[in-house]
């Protein structure tokens, strides 16, 4: 019967993967000359391939060929041909996808459909979506003659791979700017597959570059003196350190940083859609989300009947292997991870706070965690302040709309929120009083290219996505032409 139909997984096999990547500067893979590292799946540990690490000569090599490649290329070239390379580029992710989503699983942990169905096409509407705009930055409102930055230094965590590379990538070549990319240590493979995609594309040598290591070699590319921006998402911590190390230089800056996010449930909500949405707000992609619903916010008239109808929609979840396409819970990202997740977890059991996890065999290699559940939480628990960055949800109750307000702002985060409710106009009211850069309603991580994306306070600044994406890669120069005085 159709109950036990069960497609068969994806397969490494699909991909044509090398045994070891080098670094891509000025259009080529060239070797590392940092002390090489392993890449391997966290759902079985298993190695997938040597990968190079940039040391400083290597970062000076890349910056440089970036440079170059801007001043004698792609800051001459016209706004309507950098659009046809990006286009190009987003085509060719189309036709790799697949390929693109098993190597994203692999190396992450993220569960295929995720990878399949939300990741890959988002990093080709992204591309997609920066390449119409290359063409039309003129007289567009942003200002009289935006100008490009120059070579902006990119670093980009582990939850979203290919995705960040995406934000990161797309709209710094729409505006007319080179790239030096590096992706995080235990997820470097889509970045060097997309590298092989800009040799498809024919782009300039030099254009887009991609250096691989671990956080010493984001911190030489962040300190390069040829460097004139830098976008950074990851902890808050190295967001800290970058942004003070920034500060006196010319580089401008962006990060996008950790969050706490409330997902507010009020007695009026659509209940069936909300208990979908708190779920897909924290379990997706594992927890591993800067804009997470960690902190569930329920009214507490029906605070009983969330919290049994979560956890009788958690013991319906598969928690296994990535390539799986029935798996909703992947595997988390790596020991460090697992370890800091596990600390926390403790933390919550000890500060008094409820636990139940659902009830998941949990395979025998790999980094894994089943979904948990906190209730009986206080505000001052760490587990309702923290990032967890993994599957746990901290639920905390609340009796009118100023009390959840207050609570789901009393965070030094300021990323994202969610509201469930029936009413426009409460939708409208508590999100205008949400201290938070991205505000869903009725929904939850919800992505468009289209919409700006970040934070205040602690979760960083500037924004990503949109035209206000755009602007973070451009400087608007003011040009006025006096009036000629005729001659006598
Ligand atoms: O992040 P790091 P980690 C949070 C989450 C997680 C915690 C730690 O709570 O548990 O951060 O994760 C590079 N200069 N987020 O340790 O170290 C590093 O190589 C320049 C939230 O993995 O910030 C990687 O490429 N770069 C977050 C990238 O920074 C440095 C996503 C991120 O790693 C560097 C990830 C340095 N000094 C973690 N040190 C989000 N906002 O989504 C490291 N890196």
């Amino acid at each position: 019967s159709f109950l036990e139909y069960a497609p068969a997984p994806e397969s490494r096999a699909i991909l044509s993967l090398r045994d070891s990547y080098g670094l891509f500067i000025d259009g080529a893979f060239v070797d590392g000359r940092g002390t090489a590292f392993q890449t391997s799946s966290p759902a079985t540990e298993e190695r997938i391939a040597t990968i190079a690490a940039a040391n400083a000569a290597d970062v000076d090599d890349a910056v440089a060929a970036a440079r170059r490649a801007y001043d004698r290329v792609w800051s001459r070239m016209s706004g309507r041909d950098r659009g046809k390379y990006l286009f190009r580029i987003a085509r060719l992710i189309q036709e790799r996808a697949r390929e693109l989503a098993v190597a994203e699983s692999l190396d992450n942990g993220k569960p295929i459909k995720e990878s399949r169905d939300v990741d890959v096409p988002l990093v080709a509407a992204w591309f997609f979506y920066y390449a119409g705009w290359a063409d039309k930055l003129d007289y567009a409102g942003l200002g009289a003659n935006p100008r490009a930055l120059g070579v902006a230094a990119q670093v980009i965590p582990w939850n979203f791979p290919l995705l960040m590379l995406a934000w990161k990538i797309a709209p710094a070549l729409a505006a007319g700017n080179t790239v030096v990319l590096k992706p995080a240590e235990t997820t470097p493979l889509t970045a060097l597959i997309f590298a092989e995609i800009v040799q498809q594309a024919d782009l300039p040598p030099g254009v887009v570059n991609i250096i691989t290591g671990a956080g010493d070699t984001g911190a030489a590319l962040v300190a390069h003196e040829g460097v004139d921006k830098v976008a950074f998402t990851g902890s808050t911590a190295v967001g800290r350190a970058i942004a003070k190390q920034v500060a006196g230089t010319r580089k401008k800056v962006t990060l996008e940083l950790g969050g706490k996010a409330a997902n507010i449930v009020f007695d009026d909500a659509p209940i069936d859609q909300a208990i979908e949405g708190i779920v897909n707000g924290i379990f997706f992609n594992q927890g591993h989300v800067c804009c997470a619903g960690s902190r569930l916010l329920v009214q507490e008239s029906i605070h009983d009947e969330v919290v049994e109808r979560l956890k009788s929609r958690l013991s319906t979840l598969r928690l296994g292997d990535p390539l799986d396409k029935n798996t909703d819970i992947g595997a988390i990202n790596s020991a460090e991870q697992l370890e800091r997740i596990n600390e926390l977890a403790e933390a919550g059991v000890d500060e008094g706070a409820e636990r139940w996890s659902a009830p998941c065999e949990i395979p025998e290699n790999g980094f894994w965690y089943a979904p948990t559940i906190f209730t009986n939480v206080q505000t001052s628990h760490r587990v309702a302040r923290e990032e967890i960055f993994g599957p746990v949800l901290s639920v905390l109750t609340f009796r009118t709309p100023q009390e959840a307000i207050a609570k789901a702002n009393n965070t030094p985060y300021g990323l994202s929120a969610g509201i469930w409710t029936d009413k426009g106009s409460r939708i409208l009211a508590v999100a205008d009083q949400l201290r938070a850069g991205v505000v869903w309603a009725n929904t939850f991580n919800r992505f468009d290219p289209a919409s700006p994306f970040g934070g205040y306070k602690e979760s960083g600044y500037g924004r990503e996505g949109g035209r206000h994406g755009l602007g973070a890669y451009l400087a608007p120069a003011s040009v006025t032409p006096g009036r000629r005085t005729a001659p006598a």
